[in-house]
C-alpha cells in the first residue's frame, strides 16, 4: 500500500529555550492531540542564529510534555502531602501569607529567587509588581553563582556589559568555557571551525581539560585546576616585561593603569608558570600571540568564574583586554546595546541583612542564601518566592539549602513541574510552558547588531495553568496595589488610539513612582488584554521597547524604524509584535562601544584597588595542592552534549552516557585500579556519591569531572546520575562576590 499523501506540516516559528543562545528553530507539531514536536531545525530566517542550532533542540519534546508537569494549583496539607485548590483560593491564601509576614516583620524578610532561566525572562518582568506591593528588597537568581564577579569589575572599569566578537577576531581566547558544548557564543561551532580553518586566526584554549574546542586550538593550555590567577598573571607579566602592550591605544583610552603595571614588571614568569602547572615556553608564546595580534576577543565562563579567585581571574582577564588594545574595534571586545539590561534594579541594597556580603546588581550572593535564612537573626529571610529556579538541586550544598528552603515560614514555588525546590513548598503555582506563551529573554548581547525575539506561543496552555503576568497580576490586584482607575483609563485611551496611550502614560504612570513600581501589571491588564491571544505577556515589552528607543535613538533608527521619541518606540514595538522570528532593534559602528562605557569620561579604568593585596599575596601562595585524603580535584557540573540544566527531567532525554559518567586519565585510573563503565565511590568533605567512571586522556592527571543537571527525582523514579551539589559546600566561594567553587572541589575516589 503507498503512503497516504499528506500536505506538508507546517513549521512554526520559536526559539531553543535550552542555552543563552536561544537560536531561532522552527517546530512541527503532531503526536497525540497535535501537542508534540516532532520535527525541529534551525530557523534560517533568524538574524544571528541563521539556521544554526545544536543536537539538544531536538530533543524538546522532553520539556514541553516532559515528566513531572503540574497543572493545578497545590497547597501542602499538615501531613506534609499536597491537596489540589482552585486559583482563587490559590491566589487569596498565598497573597494573604505573604502579607502577613510583611506586616508583622516588614516586606524586607520575603526574598525573592529565580525570574527566569535559558529561555524565559518575562516572569522577571512581571515579578516587580508582586515585590513592590510586598515590599520585598532582596533577590537574587543563577548569575550570582556565576557572573556577578564579572559584573562587579565590569561596572568598575567598563562601567556596562562587555563581549567579545569572535565572528570577526584574529585570535579568540576561551578561559575555562568549552563552547562547542555549551555554546554561549552565535553558531558556536561553525564560528569556532571557521576560527580553527583560517591559517591567518588563532584559538587559545585555557583549560585542564583537553576539550572539543582545545582540539580545536592552536594553543591548549592546560592549566592547574584553581591555578588560572597565576597563569593570567604571568601572561600580563610577559606582555609587561617584553614591552608588547599596545601604548596607543592605553595612552589613549585606559586610565589608572601605572598604579597595576609595576607589579607586573617584577613578577617571575617562571615561579608563576610553575604554579599554575602549565610550561613557561606555552605562556609566552600565548601571550606575544595576543600581544601582536591585530584583534582579539576573550570569553570566560564557569571554569573560572566558579572557581578559586574567580574575580581576580576576571580582572586579570580584563588587564590582558586593555594590554592587547581589544575593546572598541572590529574583532574585539564591545558593548552591546540592550533592549533590557539583565542585572540592575534591586532596591539598591549593597550588603545582605544577616551576613553582610557583598550584593552585585541587586543579587544576593547565592551561597550566602542558606546562612541568611539558617539564623535566629532578626533580619533573616523569613519567606522566599521561587519562580523558574530550582536551587535546590542548583546551589552549593543541596542538603543545607533543602534545610534553609524547609525552615522558611513560607515557600512558594511557580514552576512548570514537580522539581526538587516544590517539593519543599508551602504552595505550587503550576505555570503554561514556554511554548504555550509568548515569552523572551534578555540574553541580547550582540554587536554591532544586537536582536530581540518575542516568540509565539505553539500550543495553547493545557487546563489548570495560568501565565507568569497572570499570577502576578492577580497577586497585586488582591493585596490592593493595582490602581484599577488607572488601567481603566489607559484601556479607554487604547480604544481611542496607541498615540493617546503611550500620551497617557508618561503623563500619568511614568512620572508616578507609586504606579511605575506595578508597571508590569498596568500594562498587562490594559495593553496586554488587546494583543493577540497568547501574546498577552508581551505588554511589557512595550516598556522596554519605548526605552531603548528613547535611550539610543540612533541606534534604533539605524536598524530600520521610523520615527522620532515615542513613535519610534511604538514602532519598535510593533515590529517586534509582529515579527515572525527576532528583530534586529540596534545597529551601531564597533566603535560606537565607547559611547556605552560610563567610567572616566568615556575611559577604561584599570585599577580596582580592592583587589590588590590579593594580586600581591599570589607570590607568597599558591593553588590547591592534593591531599592524601583528598587526592583529586573534582569539577562539579560540566557541560556536555547531553546535560542542559534541569530544564529536561526524563532522564531518557540524553541519547549517551545516560548516567553522566565521572571522567577520570587514565593514570588515575589505574591508581585506583579502575576501568570505563566500573563504579567508584566519590567522596567530598559534604558527602559520598557512587559514580559510574569514563577513562579518557582529555582530563588532566588529578582532575576529574562530573556533569551538571543530572540526579532528578521524583516519586516513581529513583533519580540518574548523581546530583552535584550534594558534594558541593556553600562556604567554599569567592571572597568578594561569593561566586562558589564548583569546579574545583578536593575529593576522593575509591572503586568498588
Ligand atoms: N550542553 C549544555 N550547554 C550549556 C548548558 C548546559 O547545561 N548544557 N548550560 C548553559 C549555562 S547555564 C552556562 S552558565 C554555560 C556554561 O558554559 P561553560 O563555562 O563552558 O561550561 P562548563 O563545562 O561548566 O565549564 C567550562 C570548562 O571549564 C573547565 N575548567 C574546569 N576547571 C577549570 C580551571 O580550573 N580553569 C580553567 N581555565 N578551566 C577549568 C572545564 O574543564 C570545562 O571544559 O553553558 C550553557 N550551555
Ligand atoms: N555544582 C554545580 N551547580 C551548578 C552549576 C554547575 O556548573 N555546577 N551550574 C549553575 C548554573 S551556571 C546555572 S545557570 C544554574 C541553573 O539552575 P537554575 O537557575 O535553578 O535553573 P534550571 O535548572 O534551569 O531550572 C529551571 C526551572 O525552571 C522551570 N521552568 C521551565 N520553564 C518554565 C516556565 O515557563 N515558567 C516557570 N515558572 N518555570 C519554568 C523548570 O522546570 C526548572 O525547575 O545551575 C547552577 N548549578
Ligand atoms: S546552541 Fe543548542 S542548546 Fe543552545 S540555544 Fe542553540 S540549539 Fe539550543
Ligand atoms: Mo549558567
Amino acid at each position: 500500500m503507498s503512503k497516504p499523501l499528506s500536505s506538508p506540516a507546517k513549521w512554526n516559528s520559536t526559539a531553543c529555550i535550552l542555552c543563552e543562545c536561544n537560536c531561532g528553530i522552527e517546530v512541527q507539531l503532531g503526536g497525540e492531540e497535535g501537542r508534540h514536536f516532532t520535527r525541529i531545525r534551525g530557523d534560517k530566517q533568524h538574524p544571528i542564529s541563521q539556521g544554526y542550532a545544536c543536537e539538544k533542540a531536538n530533543r524538546l519534546d522532553f520539556y514541553q510534555n516532559g515528566r513531572d508537569r503540574i497543572t493545578k494549583p497545590l497547597r501542602r496539607t499538615p501531613e506534609g502531602s499536597y491537596e489540589e485548590i482552585d486559583w482563587d483560593t490559590a491566589i487569596r491564601e498565598v497573597a494573604q501569607k505573604y502579607a502577613a509576614i510583611r506586616d508583622e516583620h516588614g516586606g524586607d524578610k520575603i526574598f525573592y529567587y529565580g525570574g527566569g532561566g535559558q529561555g524565559n525572562h518575562l516572569p522577571a518582568a512581571y515579578s516587580r509588581a508582586t515585590l513592590a506591593a510586598l515590599g520585598s528588597v532582596y533577590r537574587s537568581n543563577a548569575l550570582a553563582q556565576e557572573k556577578t564577579g564579572e559584573f562587579w569589575v565590569n561596572s568598575k572599569m567598563f562601567g556596562g556589559i562587555v563581549r567579545g566578537d569572535f565572528e570577526h577576531c584574529e585570535v579568540g581566547v576561551f578561559i575555562g568555557k568549552n563552547p562547542w558544548q555549551s555554546h554561549s557564543v552565535p553558531r558556536a561551532r561553525v564560528t569556532l571551525k571557521e576560527l580553527a580553518k583560517d591559517p591567518a586566526r588563532k584559538l587559545i584554549v585555557i583549560d585542564p581539560k583537553r576539550t572539543e574546542t582545545a582540539d580545536m586550538a592552536d594553543l591548549h593550555l592546560s592549566v592547574a585546576p584553581g591555578a588560572d590567577a597565576w597563569l593570567l598573571s604571568a601572561m600580563i607579566a610577559v606582555i609587561v616585561q617584553e614591552g608588547l602592550s599596545q601604548k596607543e591605544f592605553i595612552d589613549e583610552h585606559v586610565v589608572n593603569l601605572e598604579q597595576v603595571l609595576p607589579f607586573y614588571e617584577v613578577l617571575n614568569v617562571a615561579e608563576y608558570a610553575e604554579k599554575a602547572g602549565v610550561p613557561e615556553t606555552q605562556i609566552r608564546d600565548a601571550a606575544r600571540l595576543i600581544a601582536n595580534a591585530s584583534s582579539v576577543a576573550y570569553f570566560e565562563d564557569l571554569g573560572v568564574q566558579m572557581n578559586r579567585h574567580s574575580t581576580l581571574v576576571s580582572y586579570l582577564n580584563r588587564i590582558l583586554w586593555i594590554l592587547t588594545g581589544s575593546f572598541g574595534k572590529k574583532g574585539s571586545m564591545g558593548a552591546p546595546i540592550p533592549l533590557q539590561r539583565l542585572v540592575g534594579g534591586g532596591r539598591g541594597n549593597t550588603k545582605t541583612p544577616v551576613t553582610g556580603q557583598r550584593i552585585v546588581g541587586g543579587l544576593v550572593p547565592c551561597n550566602a542564601i542558606p546562612d541568611e535564612i539558617l539564623t535566629d537573626h532578626p533580619a533573616r529571610y523569613r519567606a522566599m518566592l521561587v519562580e523558574t529556579a530550582n536551587p535546590a538541586h542548583s546551589l552549593a550544598d543541596s542538603a543545607r539549602m533543602r534545610e534553609a528552603l524547609q525552615s522558611l515560614d513560607l515557600l512558594v514555588v511557580i514552576d512548570v513541574a514537580m522539581t526538587e525546590t516544590a517539593r519543599l513548598a508551602d504552595y505550587i503555582l503550576p505555570v503554561a510552558t514556554q511554548f504555550e506563551k509568548a515569552e523572551a529573554t534578555f540574553f541580547n548581547f550582540e554587536f554591532p547588531e544586537n536582536a530581540f525575539y518575542l516568540r509565539k506561543p505553539l500550543l495553547e496552555p493545557v487546563d489548570g495553568v495560568l501565565t507568569e503576568p497572570e499570577i502576578h497580576t492577580r497577586i497585586t490586584e488582591e493585596l490592593g496595589a493595582l490602581p484599577l482607575e488607572i488601567v481603566d483609563e489607559m484601556r479607554v485611551a487604547l480604544a481611542e488610539s496607541r498615540e493617546t496611550f503611550t500620551a497617557l502614560f508618561f503623563e500619568k504612570v511614568a512620572s508616578n513612582p507609586e504606579h511605575m513600581a506595578v508597571v508590569s501589571s498596568i500594562l498587562y491588564r490594559s495593553l496586554g488584554a488587546t494583543l493577540p491571544k497568547g501574546s498577552e505577556s508581551g505588554a511589557a515589552v512595550w516598556g522596554l521597547a519605548m526605552m531603548c528607543a528613547l535611550k539610543y535613538p540612533e541606534a534604533v533608527r539605524a536598524a530600520g524604524f521610523e520615527g522620532e521619541g515615542p513613535a519610534l518606540g511604538n514602532a519598535l514595538f510593533d515590529a517586534i509584535l509582529e515579527s515572525p522570528t527576532a528583530v534586529v532593534f540596534a545597529k551601531h559602528s564597533f566603535e560606537d562601544s565607547w559611547n556605552r562605557i560610563g567610567l572616566a569620561d568615556g575611559k577604561i579604568n584599570a585599577a580596582v584597588p580592592e583587589l590588590f593585596d590579593t594580586i600581591r599575596s599570589l607570590c607568597s601562595t599558591g593553588p590547591l595542592q592534593p591531599s592524601q585524603e583528598y587526592p583529586s580535584v573534582l569539577s562539579a557540573g560540566e557541560r556536555r552534549s547531553f546535560t542542559a540544566n534541569t530544564i529536561f527531567r526524563h532522564p531518557d532525554w540524553r541519547k549517551k552516557d545516560r548516567e553522566g559518567a565521572l571522567f577520570i586519565h587514565p593514570k588515575d585510573a589505574e591508581a585506583i585500579g579502575i576501568e570505563s563503565g566500573g563504579r567508584a565511590l566519590l567522596a567530598t568533605k559534604r558527602g559520598g556519591v557512587e559514580v559510574e567512571v569514563t577513562v579518557t586522556d582529555r582530563m588532566r592527571p588529578g582532575h576529574v569531572s562530573l556533569p551538571n543537571g543530572q540526579g532528578l527525582s521524583n516519586t516513581e523514579q529513583d533519580p540518574v546520575g548523581v546530583a552535584p551539589n550534594d558534594l558541593t559546600a556553600s562556604e567554599d566561594c569567592d571572597e568578594f562576590v561569593g561566586t562558589p567553587w564548583h569546579k574545583s572541589v578536593p575529593a576522593k575516589l575509591v572503586a568498588l
